[in-house]
């Protein structure tokens, strides 16, 4: 039986389980939008920016752990997804860009041509595998490629450009089977996972630190179970805030940037570290340097990816394979060999720690406190979700990623990791929330940041979104501004904000937006949106610290 192309592309969408497809349409993408136009079950997600569709899509691939899709229209379309996707690559998420390009007979007319630029040259860089088909018999193999780079191993984007008239094309329909998924989990070598379970079980004080590889092979479960069994204290990359809930007794909550105030030091005191999926980041490490990782610790590291084995820190010993393997491998030792150990004094030192730092943030009383201020933030967030045990996910942009470091994560907390982008938090919010439909998502955003997306109010309205919009509003970028101010001798530039009046944007999309200008209006307002069951701004009245 002979398909085009276009409906090749809708059955490998339904048949990899991809329910949503996040794109800005154009004439170069039609043949492809015409296709997914019967099919109820796949739902074009049109957005009011490209880069939001990069961000959706990656939020959507994140939270359910599976493909996220995204697709624009050649040129412009196209180059607008890049940043979106730049951050994919860097955070290791399996997205998959179907790109329109220019009609065959149009390549290489260069800039004389509507919309042509080499976009699959631009998108090599950021991705694992960046392809644009050549011919129309080129695309079955090239699909089942695609989604075996995004997903397995390492995952990371794919980009596949499809040229216009490609996608109309006719090929033969390919049999059931077609799309099998290529096993890739990588066994450990015994004798290598022998000798770490020694080691681990010899060492006086080991910390792990657990990274993108525990969360993609889904082995939080067999995290815990082995820090249990060894007693050990593990924190997280920066990028993986909450992996396991930041109120586990032996949870540090994230290490690095973003690290509560102790938590770094248990690392420096370490005599074995071990690391599972975790690139060493410059966020993870304050720089490369010793300030987390202690000089000369014996490292032993796992990773799917060869090239991460030792590359910013020796490894002491390392093993390739996946992250869930590693750990299941040592588990299966340890209980063999009995093993259960104690380090009460740590424990304690830990559990005091993490007192100190719960009542440092409840202390900040929300009466009589003047202006709200970030804690009146994490109390705020910490009190509506824990009180009703509500179970909404958390996304940080702006410079309030930075704010949200400080709240101690009941579960796994969202933001631009590594990318460091602003501009993000709406946009991930609304693939979160696709995501679970059933969570509400709290998204705490820097006004600046936000202003950047704004135009995604659209998209949360129209899908009638349950998101809780928290922007901490101080008409400035204001770490940056801070920072003028600081080390610049006050010379601001750049980074005061004009801002609308934020109730009325939203108003404007038909969504509630309420001013919160008093600290003891924070909890209730927080907590009537988490219930709210559909999109509310509120616009958070936070000024400046740190001046
Ligand atoms: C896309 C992008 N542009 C610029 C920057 C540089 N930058 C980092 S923080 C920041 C300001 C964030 O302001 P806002 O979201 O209002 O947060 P605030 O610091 O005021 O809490 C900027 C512009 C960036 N990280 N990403
Ligand atoms: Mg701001």
């Amino acid at each position: 039986m002979k398909i085009s192309v276009a409906s090749l592309i809708v059955r490998f969408l339904k048949e990899a389980g991809v329910p949503y497809v996040f794109g800005l349409s154009g004439h170069s993408i039609f043949p492809i939008t015409d296709a997914l136009y019967a099919e109820p079950n796949l739902r074009f997600v049109p957005v009011m920016h490209e880069l939001s569709a990069a961000y959706m899509a990656a939020a959507y691939a994140k939270g359910t752990r599976t493909l996220g899709v995204c697709t624009a229209s050649a040129g412009a379309g196209v180059t607008n997804l890049l940043t979106g996707i730049a951050y994919a690559y860097k955070e290791s998420i399996p997205v998959i860009v179907l790109a329109a390009d220019v009609s065959r007979n149009h390549v290489g007319k260069g800039a004389s041509s509507w919309h042509e630029i080499p976009q699959r040259e631009m998108f090599e860089p950021v991705t694992k595998l960046s392809v644009t088909l050549e011919n129309a018999e080129q695309a079955v193999g090239t699909l089942l490629r695609a989604l075996n780079e995004a997903t397995t191993a390492r995952r990371g984007p794919v980009y596949v450009g499809i040229p216009r008239d490609i996608q109309e094309q006719e090929i033969e329909a390919p049999g059931s089977g077609w799309l099998t998924k290529v096993a890739t989990i990588e066994e450990p070598a015994p004798a290598v996972l022998d000798q770490a379970a020694e080691e681990l079980q010899k060492a006086s004080a080991p910390v792990i630190i657990a990274g993108g590889g525990i969360y993609w092979s889904r082995a939080e479960e067999e995290l815990r179970e082995l820090a249990e069994l060894l007693s050990a204290p593990f924190g997280t990359t920066p990028s993986h805030k909450g992996l396991i809930s930041e109120d586990h007794p032996l949870s540090l909550g994230v290490l690095g940037f973003g690290a509560f105030p102790f938590a770094n030091s248990f690392c420096l005191d370490s005599d074995l570290i071990l690391a599972v999926g975790v690139t060493f980041s410059e966020g993870l490490t304050l720089g490369y340097g010793d300030k987390v990782i202690p000089t000369k610790a014996n490292i032993i590291q796992v990773d799917s990816d060869p090239r991460e084995l030792g590359k910013i820190y020796p490894a002491h010993l390392p093993i390739l394979c996946d992250a869930k393997a590693a750990l299941r491998g040592l588990i299966g030792r340890l209980r063999k060999g009995k093993v259960q150990k104690e380090n009460i004094s740590r424990l304690d030192k830990l559990k005091t720690e993490k007192n100190n730092w719960h009542e440092k943030i409840f202390a900040h009383a929300y009466e009589g406190q003047g202006p709200i201020n970030q804690w009146h933030v994490y109390r705020a967030l910490k009190e509506a979700i824990g009180e009703d045990a509500i179970d909404a996910i958390v996304v940080g942009a702006g410079g309030t990623a930075e704010l949200i470091r400080r709240f101690v994560a009941p579960s796994y907390v969202y933001h631009s990791g590594e990318m460091r982008a602003i501009g993000f938090g709406v946009s991930t919010a609304i693939g979160l929330s696709l995501a679970f439909p059933s969570r509400p998502v709290a998204c705490v955003t820097g006004d600046g940041s936000f202003m950047l997306e704004s135009q995604e109010l659209a998209t949360a309205a129209a899908f009638k979104l349950p998101i809780s919009i928290i922007v901490i509003r101080n008409d400035a970028y204001g770490n940056m501004k801070r920072d003028q101010i600081k080390h610049y001798g006050g010379r601001v530039i750049g980074t005061d904000l004009h801002l609308p009046d934020l109730c009325a944007l939203a108003g404007s999309y038909g969504i509630e937006g309420k001013r919160v200008a008093e600290a003891e209006a924070l909890l209730p307002a927080v907590k009537r949106a988490l219930v709210l069951h559909k999109p509310i701004l509120l616009d958070v009245v936070c000024p400046i610290e740190g001046i």
